[in-house]
């Protein structure tokens, strides 16, 4: 088989293609489609971009032209899309990049794979297409779509018109939507690699509003296992959803990151809310489990003990990620730049 994956360069991507090539080893071929950006890096697939069946390709999946090349160049059977701009706090700041990314990219891929008849296209959502959930209940199948940052609405989009190609053509198209996940290359930007490289610095722990917000957090690799048994046997033009089981409040996980790092509660830092913040998700994955034979397994207590040692013993990428146009980045996000 040879499988495309978008976004291979970035978090989960490049954690699900080390997936790959550890369950499947010479079995299987990959095409890593990726244009690096900021949150794209190279170093995550160290050691496997060693492999005779790897191949990287440098493109933007916004570009058609470029990516039918690639389509033409290798004989792709399967795609699993990863690639997205996926931090909701930089869509506050600006949608327009998140549109052209995630919906006009996600059609080309769409269109590229009817064409060169596919034969299975998994498209990675996310839980926020859901919106947000009060203290109580869990986001099902048929819970309404509600996105509310443009994050969310620009994966709404795309998660629709993934189906789309599945109603209207036959194109066999899946749809995963997970809650949030942690582990080793996850960049910096997002609340667990932020707080716990925040804590290695001793700088503050910027936590937004009170800190009460509750996020269900699954270890990547029990995502990357989801999002492969959709691959594998998945049914066309249905939606799986995956959790964790894990709901935090944040104010806890960032105890726990200081905990664990023997650090002080003193550098937490409360600061001005996110615009539109999501009060909670949290997933009913009774489907997966049915239909997959899924269920996640790394506790919570044993994810967050790994991915805090993994980021002591890689400082070294750390501060290969935190470049200049991170500091940029953490500057208008985290002094006064916090938009009203
Ligand atoms: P990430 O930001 O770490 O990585 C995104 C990757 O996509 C990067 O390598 C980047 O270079 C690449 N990319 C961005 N724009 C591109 C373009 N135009 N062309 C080609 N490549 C491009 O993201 P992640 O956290 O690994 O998330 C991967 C996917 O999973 C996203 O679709 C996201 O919406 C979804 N998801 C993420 C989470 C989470 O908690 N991180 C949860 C549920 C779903
Ligand atoms: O500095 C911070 N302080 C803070 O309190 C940051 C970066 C976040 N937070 C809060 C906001 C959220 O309630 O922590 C929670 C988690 O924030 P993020 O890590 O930004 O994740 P979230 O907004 O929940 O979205 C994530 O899960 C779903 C991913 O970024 C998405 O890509 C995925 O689709």
């Amino acid at each position: 088989m040879a499988i495309m994956v978008t976004g291979g360069a970035g978090f989960i991507g490049a954690n699900y293609i080390r997936y790959l090539f550890d369950t499947y080893g010479q079995d299987v071929e990959v095409v890593n489609v990726d244009c690096l950006t900021y949150a794209g890096n190279l170093l995550n697939l160290e050691s496997v971009d060693q492999l005779d069946q790897y191949h990287f390709a440098k493109v933007d999946i916004s570009d058609r032209g470029a990516l039918d090349a690639i389509f033409n160049q290798y004989s792709i059977t399967e795609i699993v899309h990863f690639a997205a701009e996926s931090h909701v706090d930089r869509s506050i700041m600006d949608g327009s990049v998140f549109v052209k990314t995630n919906v006009l990219g996600t059609e080309n891929l769409l269109s590229l794979a009817k064409e060169h008849r596919v034969e299975r296209f998994v498209h990675v959502s996310t839980d926020e297409v859901y919106g947000a959930l009060g203290e109580d209940g869990l986001f099902t199948e048929q819970s309404p779509l509600e996105p509310t940052s443009p994050y969310s609405a620009s994966k709404t989009a795309s998660d629709l018109l993934a189906l789309s190609y599945y109603r209207t053509y036959g194109l066999h198209v899946s749809v995963t939507r997970c809650s949030n996940n942690y582990g080793p290359y996850q960049f910096p930007e997002k609340l667990i690699p932020l707080m716990v490289a925040n804590a290695l610095d001793d700088r503050p722990l910027p936590v937004y509003g009170t800190g009460q917000n509750v996020r269900d957090w699954i270890f990547v690799t029990d995502h990357c296992r989801a999002v492969d048994r959709v691959r594998s046997v998945g049914q066309a033009g249905e939606v799986y959803n995956f959790g964790g089981q894990s709901e935090m409040r944040n104010l806890d996980v960032v105890k726990t990151i200081l905990n664990l790092l023997n650090k002080p509660e003193s550098l937490i830092e409360f600061v001005q809310d996110r615009l539109g913040h999501d009060f909670r998700y949290a997933i009913d994955f009774s489907k997966a489990q049915r239909e997959l034979d899924w269920v996640p397994t790394v506790t919570f207590e044993e994810g967050l003990r790994q991915t805090v040692d993994w980021y002591v013993t890689h400082t070294s990428w750390l501060d290969a990620v935190r470049d200049g146009s991170y500091r940029d980045y953490y500057r208008t996000q985290y002094s006064k730049g916090i938009p009203s």
